[in-house]
């Protein structure tokens, strides 16, 4: 037996020679696994979890099965052309499909303008696919329309961040830091759901008693706080903002903040001390549901501590419960002065920072897939940028496009006069996942041309009319920056199935249709070529390589050429931060509740978020049998007392209806939401974001995810089956 089992397996797969060290496919934490090879089993590779800082040991049950969707039943593996509008998808060879895509991009250009054509990239990509994707659409398309799937998730953070610090890493310190600290407060951040390993390093401050979390759930998170770990505070939906101003208020009023840091390192306070000042927790109470008494004892513990009352540190940490809001930019600013006011930022041992999502959510922004910004993090408006990236791309700053419009935006003129009459989309599964996705798929119908480059067939797939197969993580080498700012190599342990190609040939064979040199299919080419641009950037990678990366995956950017020493930055802003004049700002805001409020035809708040088997729009994890047995299908999770005045039960199908559509899921009945709000996750087609709020934050672009009004009642098809 022993040697059928040898033929099938040769020995380089039955040692652990033939095995990968690499990172997750799915989120930010970015996991460190090994895939083992398994040539002639039904998955290609093994994977177990692997001793890396961020996840120490640790991985979540997707990652454990992540192998399944290499194999998935549906896997795309040959191009996939229409030939008309109405006809079906049928399979083509590569030079039909890239030869169709080129054409029709040409003549759309040459009849509507270069602006004409639009591109949709994704946080799921490499660095290197993330900068490949943003120089093609400046470079070989010559469009300002270009966006991702990162504006609908660190957008608000980042505008925030940017205009506080000067800059947006994510987490600006490594995450094992916040081992140390006396308190955390986490707004809207579902971490043992969304990224569960992370959950170790909040031992230390549960055993202080110090978490403290904000959430209109008592979700797996707000758990963590039982037992004197700390506090929950479950607040009415959409108004995290009113708890941070009245904190700041208590710190003030009760003279707990940090004078001498404010002196030092802040601008800004005197206005912002004023603009807080009719924030009485009582105030707060009225418009939160948080007694004062718990707003105060909060800030005292946040004070206590804090570096300047001789704490052991602390930190406040945001996530997209917070943060997707119209006014999230605002809210982040809310959650960074409050960060000031306590000494926090720049100080080893505390901090204030958003914690990331997508696998490369963070380098996507670096790499230029956001509207606005040119590799390096630097924006496509400053000419001294432009002429640089112009110099490493070899073009004249003169003919690069200038700043394009954020996602929401970009999505709602496709099709319309003058908007995008093509759209590439690369890395999202925007007819799930964007809000108001009824629009969405409407704006998609209206265009001449979209393809759509991805793994699997996704609900977007479906409406494209060239659908190209590419390469999955397993499939391919790159690098990814992890919620840390740390930059991680991804590693490919197997080849693709069938005819599937990493989106850099794509990319390069695409340029070369449309008559532009100069794209690499070769990932290690195109980093070196993404540090060359990002030089002097405030994310600059000049000082990286693969060579330094493969020897320790221990550099956080900024790491600047310099002699090729440079250690790179795990903690930022230690000495000064990165502003003109090397003070973080603070900036008054101005509280705002949601803007699609509880009325009497919508009397109950939705809210929207993830569970912990399902990831984003499901297009990977909807193909996993374990995951599909632990999480099905959509549903609602509503009050008991919800439940009862509706006359609703367990598994019962519940109509919810907003402005923007209607759906029909399974109740889940749980004292685990408020009585005036309903759950729903958006991992399914025709589940949450049928009814989300398209309205978007001014600043940042950042739709209202997280907070609308609904209208709920039994669904007729109860009727029958009730009486
Ligand atoms: N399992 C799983 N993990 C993931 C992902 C996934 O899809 N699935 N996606 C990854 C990505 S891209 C991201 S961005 C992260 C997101 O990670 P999180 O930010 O943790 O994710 P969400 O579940 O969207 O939202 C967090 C919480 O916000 C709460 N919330 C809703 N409204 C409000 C409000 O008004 N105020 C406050 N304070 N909280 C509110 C929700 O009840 C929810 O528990 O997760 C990453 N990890
Ligand atoms: N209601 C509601 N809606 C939300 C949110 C919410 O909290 N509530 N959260 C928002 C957030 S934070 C995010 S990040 C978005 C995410 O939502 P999406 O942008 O839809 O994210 P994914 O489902 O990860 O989509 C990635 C797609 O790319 C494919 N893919 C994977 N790797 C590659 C690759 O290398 N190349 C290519 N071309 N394709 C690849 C996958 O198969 C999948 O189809 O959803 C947002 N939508
Ligand atoms: S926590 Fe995130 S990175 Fe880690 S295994 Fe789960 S999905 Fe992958
Ligand atoms: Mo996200």
């Amino acid at each position: 037996m022993s040697i059928d089992l040898s033929a099938t397996r040769p020995a380089e797969a039955d040692s652990s020679a033939g095995a990968v060290a690499t990172h997750c496919p799915y989120c930010a934490l970015q996991c460190a696994q090994t895939l083992t090879p398994t040539p002639g089993d039904r998955l290609p590779v093994t994977v177990s979890a692997r001793d890396f800082p961020t996840n120490r040991g640790g991985m979540c049950q997707k990652g454990w099965s992540s192998a399944e969707v290499l194999a998935a039943a549906d896997r795309l593996t040959t191009p996939l052309v229409r030939d008309a509008r109405g006809a079906d998808l049928r399979p083509a060879t590569w030079d039909e499909a890239l030869d169709m895509v080129a054409s029709r991009i040409t003549a759309i250009q040459r009849t509507h303008g270069r602006d004409a054509v639009a591109i949709f990239g994704g946080g799921g990509l490499t660095n290197e696919k993330a900068y490949a994707l943003g120089k093609f659409a400046r470079v070989a398309l010559r469009t300002p329309y270009i966006d991702y799937n990162g504006r609908f998730c660190m957008s608000s953070a980042a505008a925030a961040s940017n205009r506080a610090f000067g800059m947006d890493r994510g987490l600006g310190f490594p995450l094992a830091d916040i081992g140390g600290a006396d308190a955390v407060l986490i707004m809207g951040s579902n971490v043992a759901v969304t990224m569960p390993p992370l959950v170790q390093h909040l031992a230390g401050v549960r055993s202080r008693g110090g978490l403290v979390y904000v959430d209109p759930r008592r979700s797996a998170t707000a758990a963590l706080t039982d037992n004197g770990s700390g506090v929950h505070l479950q607040i009415v939906p959409g108004t995290d903002m009113a708890v941070l101003l009245s904190l700041l208020h208590v710190l003030i009023d009760e003279d707990l903040v940090d004078h001498e840091y404010l002196a030092a390192r802040v601008g800004g306070f005197s206005d912002v001390r004023v603009s807080v000042s009719a924030w009485w927790p009582e105030r707060a109470e009225q418009v939160t549901g948080i007694a004062a008494g718990a707003l105060r004892r909060t800030a005292r513990l946040l004070a206590s501590a804090s570096p300047a009352k001789g704490g052991a540190g602390a930190y406040i940490l945001t996530g997209r419960g917070m943060e997707q809001m119209a006014s999230g930019t605002a809210a982040v600013s809310a959650a960074i002065n409050l960060a000031l006011a306590l000494g926090l930022p720049g100080r080893e041992g505390s901090g204030y920072a958003p914690i990331t999502g997508q696998g490369n959510g963070q380098g996507g922004r670096e790499h230029g897939l956001k509207a606005d910004q040119l590799p390096g993090y630097t924006s496509i408006a400053d000419p001294a940028r432009r002429a640089h990236v112009a110099s490493v791309w070899g073009v004249d700053p003169e003919d690069l496009p200038g700043p394009g419009v954020p996602a929401v935006e970009l999505l709602r003129r496709l099709g319309t006069d003058g908007g995008p009459r093509a759209l590439l989309v690369h890395g999202s599964n925007i007819v799930v996942s964007a809000p108001n996705a009824g629009a969405v798929a409407e704006s998609l119908r209206r265009l001449d041309l979209l393809v759509v480059a991805d793994v699997v067939p996704s609900e977007t797939a479906s409406y494209a009319d060239v659908v190209l197969p590419v390469t999955q993580w397993a499939e391919e080498d790159g690098t990814m920056t992890n919620l840390e700012g740390r930059i991680l190599r991804r590693r490919k342990a197997v080849d693709p199935p069938g005819e599937a190609r990493s989106e850099l040939w794509i990319l390069a064979e695409l340029a070369r249709r449309l008559g532009v040199r100069g794209f690499s299919e070769e990932p290690a080419e195109v980093f070196v070529e993404l540090c060359r641009a990002s030089a002097g950037g405030a994310a600059d990678y000049s000082g990286v390589s693969y060579a330094r990366l493969d020897a320790g995956e221990q550099i956080h950017w900024p790491c600047p050429a310099g002699d090729g020493s440079h250690p790179g930055t795990p903690r930022v802003f230690l000495d000064s931060f990165p502003t003109p004049d090397g003070r973080a700002r603070m900036v008054c805001v101005d509280y705002q509740g949601p803007r699609d409020d509880v009325r009497g035809d919508a009397p109950v708040y939705l809210v929207t978020g993830r569970v912990l088997t399902q990831y984003q729009s499901g297009a990977q994890t909807r193909r996993v049998g374990e995951l599909v047995r632990s999480e099905p299908e959509a549903f609602v999770e509503l009050h008991p007392s919800l439940a009862e005045s509706h006359r609703l039960e367990e598994g019962d199908l519940v109509e919810l209806r907003t402005a923007r559509g209607a759906v029909e899921l399974r109740a889940r009945v749980t004292d685990a939401v408020r009585p005036d709000t309903v759950f729903v996750p958006f991992h399914w087609l025709g589940s949450a974001n049928v009814l989300t709020n398209d309205a978007t934050d001014p600043t940042s672009g950042m739709p209202e995810f997280k907070v609308c009004a609904v209208a709920l009642r039994p669904a007729r098809a109860n009727e029958g089956s009730r009486s």
